[in-house]
């Protein structure tokens, strides 16, 4: 899987993925990330990015014309990339937006910054994505969150016992809860089923409790 992120902040956004995980798969070249720097494709001297808006109002717009360009040099180099604007005024991001991105081949990832984007910027694109209700100051953030949440679920990157399975929003559930040592902590002990080795009493308590937690705490969510 590969994914090409145009940024502004190119650091920002290899610091946030060259850790963890998915550093690992990365350098496993399992996952593959390209950052592509705004700025070479400025306009000018001054490599300009934006501009003030038309009617007025407080900061700067992104053009449409460099954006434009940076993306028509990825898709030259990669072919049928799929082109996602990272914006507040996306459709919210989720675990089954990560599994639908999860079966391309080729991402590529636009940040926003300042003010937003020339609103042209949007025919350019194959969807808009937003990681929730609320603002960041530009698109590296989401991006990370976007590249990390779809790399987990190819398969190679997560060890090879480990499965995404029982994860949290799997069949509309949030995970189970988990206890290590000690076996008591401040007068709360780990529940007695979990000491039990009934392997068959440990499941249906933990799929208990997977759905007592999410009406609890997400009833949203489906159940
Ligand atoms: Cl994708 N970008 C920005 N700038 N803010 C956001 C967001 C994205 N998702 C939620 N807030």
């Amino acid at each position: 899987m590969k994914f090409n992120v145009i940024t502004l902040f190119p650091e920002t956004v290899e610091c946030l993925t060259n850790y963890s995980i998915l550093g690992r798969a990365v350098g496993s070249k399992i996952v593959e990330i390209q950052t592509h720097n705004l700025r070479d494709f400025g306009l000018g001297k001054r490599k300009q990015v934006d501009d003030t808006p038309y009617g007025g109002g407080a900061g700067m717009v992104l053009k449409v014309d460099v954006l434009n360009a940076a993306l028509e040099k990825v898709r030259s180099d990669n072919p049928g990339t799929y082109a996602v604007l990272l914006t507040p005024k996306g459709k919210k991001y989720s675990q089954k937006a990560a599994k639908s991105l999860a079966n391309q081949r080729n991402i590529t990832l636009i940040c926003g910054h300042y003010e937003g984007f020339d609103e042209r910027v949007r025919d350019l694109v194959d969807a808009e994505l937003s990681i929730g209700d609320y603002v960041l100051s530009g698109g590296e953030i989401a991006t990370a969150a976007v590249i990390d949440s779809v790399s987990r679920l190819i398969p190679g990157v997560l060890g090879k016992d480990k499965s995404t399975e029982e994860e949290s929003f799997e069949g509309g559930l949030l995970e189970y809860p988990h206890y290590t040592n000690p076996r008591e902590y401040k007068g709360k002990e780990v529940p007695e089923v979990l000491l039990s080795g009934n392997h068959r009493e440990i499941e249906k308590w933990r799929k208990g409790q997977a759905e007592k937690i999410t009406k609890k705490k997400r009833p949203d969510l489906k159940g």
